[in-house]
C-alpha cells in the first residue's frame, strides 16, 4: 500500500490489513504483546524467545523501511519460553519523517489489530538528570507531548491518567528495583534540543527528552492496549553535558549497553 493509499484509507481498516497480512505470513493468528525496539534496544528480540518468522517491515501494508542508522526493519514474532506471542516491530516511524501522525502510529494500531494488549514502547534519549550516565535504562512515568500533534481525530476524548502501567512499572523494578523513572518528553527532532530547550524541558518536569513515544502511546491507549515505556539514556541532553551530541555516540551508548537492557526487558517481558 502507498503512502497516498494509507492516508486515504481509514487508518484502522489499514492496521486490519496489515494485521491479517502478519497472521498470514507468520502463521500466528493472533499476538499478545507488541514491543517498538527503539535505538539501542534491537538486541532484545533474540533474548525474549524463539523466533518463528521474520518480515521485511516494507512488505507489509502501511509500513515503510526505517530512515534511520542503527533502526531494524524488520517485523518479527516471537514465541516466549511463557508460551506468549510477541510481536516485535524494529521499524518506527518517526514523526521528523515528515509521513505524518497516522503512518506514526500504524505500526501500533496493527499491533492491536493483531491481538495485542499489552504494547511495550522503548526508546534511545537525551537525559536531564546526570546520575543517568549513558547506558542507563528509565522507567517512562509520564509524557509531555510537545510536538502538536495527536494521533487522535476528530472528538476522540482519551483518558490519559496511569498511560504508563503503574502495574509493569512494578513488575519492572521487582527484576531491577535500582530502576529509576523519569516523564519523557517528545519532541519533533530532527534535530537535537538547543540548551535552552532542555531547560524549558527540565522546569515543565521532564527528565528524558526524545523523538518518539508519546504519539505511540497515546494511540496504544486509544486501542486499548496496556502501555509499558522505558527509555535508554543514551546521552546527556544538550547543556546537560559539556561535550556536543552526535549520532555516533547515541549508537556506541546502545551498543555498549545493548546486553544488559535487552536482558532486562526480556526478563520483564517473562513477567507480564
Ligand atoms: I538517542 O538528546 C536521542 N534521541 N530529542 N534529544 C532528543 N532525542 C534524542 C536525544 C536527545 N538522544
Amino acid at each position: 500500500m502507498s503512502n497516498a493509499e494509507l492516508s486515504s484509507t481509514d487508518p484502522f481498516e489499514a492496521a486490519q490489513a496489515a494485521a491479517a497480512y502478519i497472521a498470514e505470513q507468520t502463521g500466528v493468528a493472533s499476538h499478545d504483546v507488541a514491543l517498538v525496539l527503539g535505538s539501542g534496544w534491537g538486541e532484545a528480540a533474540e533474548l525474549i524467545g524463539e523466533t518463528t518468522a521474520t518480515l521485511t517491515a516494507s512488505e507489509v501494508p502501511g509500513f515503510h523501511a526505517p530512515a534511520v542508522e542503527g533502526h531494524v526493519g524488520t517485523i518479527r514474532s516471537v514465541l516466549t519460553k511463557e508460551g506468549k506471542r510477541a510481536l516485535v516491530l524494529g521499524a518506527r516511524t518517526h514523526y521528523y519523517e515528515g509521513k505524518g501522525v497516522r503512518a506514526v502510529v500504524h505500526g501500533v494500531r496493527t499491533a492491536a489489530a493483531a491481538g495485542c494488549k499489552t504494547f511495550v514502547v522503548t526508546n534511545g534519549c537525551g537525559g536531564l538528570n546526570e546520575n543517568w550516565t549513558p547506558g542507563t535504562p528509565v522507567l517512562i512515568s509520564d509524557h509531555i507531548n510537545l510536538t502538536a500533534a495527536s494521533p487522535l481525530e476528530g472528538a476522540t476524548f482519551v483518558d490519559l491518567t496511569d498511560l504508563y502501567s503503574p502495574r509493569i512499572r512494578a513488575l519492572a523494578r521487582e527484576v531491577d528495583p535500582s530502576l529509576e523513572e523519569g516523564v519523557y518528553a517528545q519532541f519533533t527532532g530532527p534535530h537535537y534540543e538547543t540548551p535552552a530547550e532542555v531547560q524549558y524541558a527540565k522546569r515543565i518536569g521532564a527528565e528524558l527528552v526524545g523523538m518518539s513515544t508519546a504519539l505511540e502511546s497515546i494511540a496504544a491507549r486509544h486501542a486499548g492496549m496496556e502501555v509499558f515505556g522505558i527509555s535508554l539514556v543514551t546521552n546527556l541532553a544538550a547543556g546537560i553535558s559539556p561535550v556536543p551530541l552526535s549520532h555516533q555516540e547515541v549508537i556506541e551508548a546502545g551498543q555498549a549497553a545493548g546486553k544488559r537492557i535487552s536482558k532486562l526487558l526480556a526478563d520483564i517481558i517473562a513477567k507480564l
